[in-house]
This record gives C-alpha cells, sequence and structure tokens, in this order.
C-alpha cells in the first residue's frame, strides 16, 4: 500500500485490504471491541472518501469477536458543549463518506453492533448479520444521546417506536430479532458474515457503476421527498442511467438473449 492516508488510517486501526474488486475494510481494535475512538473515526473518514479507483464495492468488518462497541467512552469525560458538538459533526462526516461515497457499502456483523457500532452498521447499504449478532443502543442508559446520525438512520430500518424503547428501556435485540425487525437484511451462521458480504459485494461490483451510484445517492433522497418532487428526481436519474453506454450494452446483450435472464428464487 504506497497511499500515506491509507497508511495513517491503517495506524491509526482502519486497514484496507483489495479483493479484486472489493475494498475489504476492517476496524481493528479488538482489545477495546473495536470501540471508536477519535483517531479511529478520522481513520474510517479517510478510507472512505479515499478508496482506491479499481473499488466498485466496499465490506466493512471488526475484528475479534465483536463488530463494534461503539464510541470510546473513554474520550466522553473530559468534553464540554462545544466540543461535544464538533465531536459530533465528525461522526456525521465519516458516516456520510461510507453512506455516500463512491461505491455500495456492505456491513459483516458478528457479536456487539452496539452504539455508534449500530450507526455505523446503518450507514451502509446492505448489512448481513451471523448468529452471534446483538443490536444495542446503551447511550440511553449512559446519560447521554445518539451522536453519529443515528437518531436519522435507524428509525429508516426499525421505526422510531422501537429505537425509542431501544434507548428507554435498553432493549437488545437478538441477531434473528434484528434481521426480521430490519437491521439486517442477511442472517448467515456464525463466522459467515465476512465471507456472505464478500460474495455480495462482488456480484454488485458487477453492476455498472452508475446503476450502483444512482441506488447509494438517489434512493435515499427521494425517500425524503414530497412524492412529486421524487418523481421528478427519478425520471432524471433514470434519463441518465439508462444513456450511459453501459446500460445499452447490457439492454441489448438480453435482448440478443446472451444475458441471464431472472430466475425464480428456491
Ligand atoms: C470499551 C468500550 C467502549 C468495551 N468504550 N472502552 N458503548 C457501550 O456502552 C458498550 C460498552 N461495551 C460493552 O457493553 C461490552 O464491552 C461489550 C458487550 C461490547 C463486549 O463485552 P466483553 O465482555 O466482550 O468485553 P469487555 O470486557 O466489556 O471490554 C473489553 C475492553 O474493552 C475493556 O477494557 P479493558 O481495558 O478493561 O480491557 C472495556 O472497558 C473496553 N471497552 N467497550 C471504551 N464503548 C457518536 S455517539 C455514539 C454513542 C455511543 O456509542 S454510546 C454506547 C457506547
Amino acid at each position: 500500500m504506497s497511499n500515506p492516508i491509507l497508511e495513517r488510517a491503517a495506524s491509526n486501526g482502519v486497514s484496507l485490504e483489495m479483493r479484486g474488486a472489493v475494498a475489504v475494510v476492517s476496524l481493528r481494535r479488538p482489545a477495546k471491541r473495536n470501540a471508536l475512538n477519535d483517531a479511529l473515526v478520522e481513520a474510517l473518514r479517510d478510507v472512505f472518501q479515499n478508496l482506491p479507483a479499481d473499488a466498485r464495492a466496499a465490506v466493512i468488518q471488526g475484528e475479534g469477536d465483536h463488530f463494534c462497541a461503539g464510541l470510546d467512552l473513554s474520550e466522553l469525560k473530559e468534553r464540554n458543549a462545544g466540543e461535544g458538538m464538533h465531536h459530533s459533526r465528525g461522526w456525521h462526516v465519516a458516516l456520510d463518506a461510507v453512506q455516500f461515497g463512491r461505491v455500495p457499502v456492505i456491513a459483516a456483523l458478528h457479536g456487539a453492533v452496539v452504539g455508534g457500532g449500530l450507526e455505523l452498521a446503518s450507514a451502509s447499504h446492505i448489512r448481513v448479520a451471523d448468529e452471534s449478532t446483538f443490536y444495542a443502543l446503551p447511550e440511553g442508559t449512559r446519560g447521554i444521546f445518539v451522536g453519529g446520525g443515528g437518531s436519522v438512520r435507524v428509525p429508516k430500518l426499525i421505526g422510531v417506536a422501537r429505537m425509542t424503547d431501544m434507548m428507554l428501556t435498553g432493549r437488545v435485540y437478538n441477531a434473528q430479532d434484528g434481521e426480521r425487525l430490519g437491521f439486517a437484511q442477511y442472517l448467515v451462521p456464525q463466522g459467515q458474515a465476512l465471507d456472505k458480504a464478500i460474495e455480495l459485494a462482488t456480484r454488485i461490483a458487477t453492476n455498472a457503476p452508475l446503476t450502483n451510484y444512482a441506488l447509494m445517492h438517489a434512493l435515499p433522497r427521494i425517500a425524503e421527498q414530497p412524492a412529486d418532487h421524487g418523481l421528478f428526481t427519478e425520471a432524471l436519474m433514470a434519463s441518465i442511467a439508462q444513456s450511459a453506454p453501459e446500460a445499452k450494452e447490457r439492454v441489448r446483450a438480453f435482448l440478443e438473449g446472451k444475458a441471464a435472464k431472472v430466475q425464480k428464487s428456491s
């Protein structure tokens, strides 16, 4: 790796390894359960803002027994109100780099996905959880609030009522319930989340890049627009995507019987 930004990120606990066209990003602070201190949040931001040009999809995972224990609570105790505001805004920039970067991001989840760890997972586009995964928002019981975009992103997955309950009561959801409620789109046996995430990312990497980009950037914005505006944005995005040479080639291949049909699922 010769990129100094990625080298600095690696020394601060976030490494990147290319597997074909998939960038595998790893949180590497297992002794602290991948708790996110300031250096790690900045490293995450830097990695996702500087993915290699040949990356067409990314996976994020945590080393050790847990995906991520959330905010590093040891850094919280010294912060005043102004510093707290800037700290939260720094998380927003980092997690926006995950959600609104250049390529789709698949989170491979296991063990604790809690607090800021759940906020990070929620910024990804697809979540694959193994059976050891559990989800919680201990902020409520620790006397704090979410600050990494959780109040915006988590209700989009499970609804405001469930998030309120999690924060008021400290409720923890297991992997099965998490999939049923919408935290994860895929549930796999213990130890298999990373392989499944890489398999999905490898498939996604073969899509037309402009279609992937449109899905990541247009869908969440359209969801927040009034219907009339959303339909207009959709029409704009559709016309841009279908005018790309790659789209024309792919459609022609299907019409000539050279592209796969949609198969009934088993
Ligand atoms: C930590 C953190 C952390 C572990 N900050 N140091 N997040 C939380 O409230 C979750 C807090 N963590 C836990 O509940 C547990 O650690 C776990 C369920 C994740 C894992 O349990 P376990 O038994 O495997 O590990 P452990 O023994 O609790 O922790 C191992 C070490 O990691 C230990 O340090 P050590 O020096 O004694 O070895 C822990 O202190 C340390 N550790 N989690 C700091 N979070 C943008 S705002 C977001 C707001 C939030 O995210 S609030 C939620 C914070």
